[in-house]
């Protein structure tokens, strides 16, 4: 998509992140407004809008995504203990950014999803 879009910016190295774990398809960075003391973002590069494009696109590059995820959780030792995933898609789903990205959330007791 480009230069409309924060997150392909990000991956172009036009913005900054703290990038914690990149693979050839995938890239892993911190949220710049954590919600928990671990809160990573992990996208495609590839441009799409949400996780129902994307999975019903490219099913392989999506599960590249949680590929990514979980060895950044393994990496912030969260298998333990254990982690949220999330997807936030569409109004409803509250989602603000239009690349698709999973929210990998850690670190602490995260306590009912819907309270
Ligand atoms: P959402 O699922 O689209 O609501 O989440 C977007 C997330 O992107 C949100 O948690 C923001 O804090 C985060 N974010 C970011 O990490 N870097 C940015 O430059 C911007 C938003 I703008």
């Amino acid at each position: 998509m480009g230069s409309d879009c924060l997150f392909c910016r990000i991956v172009a190295g036009e913005i900054p992140a703290t990038v914690v774990r990149e693979t050839a398809t995938t890239l892993a960075f911190r949220d710049i407004d954590p919600k928990a003391p671990v809160h990573v973002l992990v996208i495609p590069k590839e441009h799409y809008a949400d996780v129902a494009t994307l999975g019903q696109g490219d099913p392989g590059l999506a599960g590249e995504v949680l590929a990514t995820a979980a060895a950044v959780a393994e990496d912030e030792g969260l298998l333990g203990d254990g982690f949220r995933l999330m997807f936030n898609t569409g109004t409803y789903g509250g989602q603000e950014v239009f690349h698709v990205h999973a929210h990998l959330l850690g670190g602490a007791p995260l306590g009912p999803m819907l309270a």
